[in-house]
């Protein structure tokens, strides 16, 4: 890997914002495609985070930090990529289910979802089923994931997937679900596709659900 490249996946993982928009502005001046700095670069340095978040390594504010280093990176990188010349890896709609608030997993897996490549589409909280069922009409995702954090609540991933079953787009999208009191059992006895306990392995499912 360019140099470059690897100082530009380094400070992400620290967390360097401004570092990372100016050696992505860098690496575009010296030549490179954006292709290259955002897999070899940004995603390459957001999948180490990834694997040490899992790993235990770092914490939840270090990835958020790193996330917004990522960001910092994207934006300069946004223009380029809306040009239509880089393909992303595909659409994820994501939000947290209708009566809960919590955001912070939700975000980490957005974020860490388009470090790797996908255009994500962020619905908020509270997010009403009929909600879900627009977003899939209008954007056509590949994926649909809901995040829960109360036990209260997790029953509307089941009333969401079965609006989506009753507005005939069920089948048209994969789903993912998470959040701390959800399990891979629950997430069967649901009907969702798959589930992810954390962050990294939401990319690393998603992935294989967009292929
Ligand atoms: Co609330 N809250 N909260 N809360 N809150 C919990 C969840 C709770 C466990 C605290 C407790 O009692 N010990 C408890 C739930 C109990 C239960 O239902 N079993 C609780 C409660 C009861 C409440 C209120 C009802 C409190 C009240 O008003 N009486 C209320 C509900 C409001 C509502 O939603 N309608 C409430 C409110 C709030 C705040 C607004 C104050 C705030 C949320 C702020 C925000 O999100 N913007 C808050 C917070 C911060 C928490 C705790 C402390 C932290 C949650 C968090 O952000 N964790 C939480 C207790 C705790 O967990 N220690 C608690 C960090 C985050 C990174 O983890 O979200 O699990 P998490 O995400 C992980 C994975 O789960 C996974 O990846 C993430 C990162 O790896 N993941 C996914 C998440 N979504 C995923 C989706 C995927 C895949 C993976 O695919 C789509």
């Amino acid at each position: 890997m360019a140099d470059i490249l690897q100082e530009i996946a380094t400070n992400l993982y620290d967390g360097e914002d401004e570092k990372v928009a100016q050696l992505v502005q860098k690496a575009l001046d010296e030549g490179m495609s954006p292709q290259e700095v955002l897999n070899d670069g940004l995603i390459a340095g957001m999948d180490v985070v990834g694997r040490d978040f899992k790993a235990g390594d770092l914490f939840v504010p270090e990835v958020l930090i790193a996330a917004r280093a990522m960001q910092a990176g994207m934006d300069v990188l946004r223009p380029l990529l809306a040009q239509g010349n880089v393909p992303t890896v595909g659409k994820y709609v994501i939000g947290t289910v209708q009566g809960d608030l919590h955001d912070i997993g939700k975000n980490l897996v957005k974020m860490m979802l388009e470090g790797a490549g996908f255009e994500v589409i962020d619905l908020g909280v509270d997010v009403e089923p009929g909600v879900f069922i627009e977003a899939v009409r209008e954007h056509q995702p590949k994926v649909v994931g809901m995040s829960a954090l109360l036990t209260t609540t997790m029953v509307n991933m089941k009333a969401t997937i079965e609006a989506l079953e009753d507005a005939g787009v069920r089948d048209s999208v994969k789903i993912m679900v998470g959040g701390a009191p959800v399990t891979a059992a629950f997430a069967e006895e649901i009907g969702a596709d798959a589930y992810a306990p954390d962050a990294p392995t939401a990319v690393e499912i998603a992935r294989q659900l967009a292929e």
